[in-house]
């Protein structure tokens, strides 16, 4: 049994966003083709109090993107975005939600940031995402959305660290920054991890 996890296709992710992810937009499309091909869709909102500690906001004197060591995690400060309840956190309007089947959301605790759809950045909390998935049968799952970098890679490094034979749809996907999604994408590769594109996905039979 297959799964497609759609990570944060969000408006704020999107140009014009908060954080706009370059191109983010492309991968709408793809993601609303690529659904009709799986038994079962999940989506996933980052869904941040609007204190949340990895906003550049909070901290005095400091600027997005730059680095802090917070409550001893690594951690890159944000402009603020997907504050809970804003329409920048809501699913991207083009973005066809009539087959996703529950949304998961995370980044919920004030005190810790969490990329991956299944823990928090210091694996403390579990989302139950893992759970969800290995009750509805579920063997492999098949990653898409944003950034290719940062949520979608976490959450691809946790479901093969979960067992799942994992696949990210590479076309699917754009990342904040290139240089870190080849990076991502070679660290994926080494834990078994699969890089495929869409059209594998739709040719299959
Ligand atoms: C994300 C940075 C901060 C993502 C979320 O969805 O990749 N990136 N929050
Ligand atoms: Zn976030």
């Amino acid at each position: 049994m297959k799964a497609l996890l759609l990570i944060d296709i969000q408006p704020d992710f999107l140009p014009g966003g908060r954080l706009a992810v370059p191109e983010g937009d492309a991968i709408i499309p793809l993601a609303n083709a690529l659904q009709p091909y799986f038994p079962l869709v999940v989506a996933t909102q980052d869904w941040h109090p609007a204190t949340h500690q990895s906003f550049a906001s909070q901290h005095a004197g400091q600027v997005p993107f730059a680095q802090i060591d917070l409550h001893g995690l690594e951690q890159v400060l944000w402009p603020d975005h997907c504050v809970q309840g804003s329409s920048g956190a809501e699913l991207a309007p083009a973005l066809d939600s009539s087959r996703v089947e529950v949304i998961f959301r995370k980044g919920t605790d004030v005190t810790i940031d969490s990329y991956s759809a299944f823990y928090d950045n210091g694996h403390r909390k579990s989302t139950g995402l893992a759970d969800y998935l290995r009750g509805r049968g579920v063997r492999e799952v098949y990653v898409a959305g944003l950034a290719a970098d940062y949520c979608v890679y976490y959450t691809a490094k946790d479901a093969l660290q979960e067992g799942f034979d994992t696949f990210v749809i590479e076309d699917a996907t754009r990342p904040i920054s290139p240089e870190g999604f080849a990076r991502a994408k070679e660290d994926l590769r080494q834990r078994g991890g699969h890089l495929i594109t869409s059209a594998q996905v739709l040719a299959a039979p």
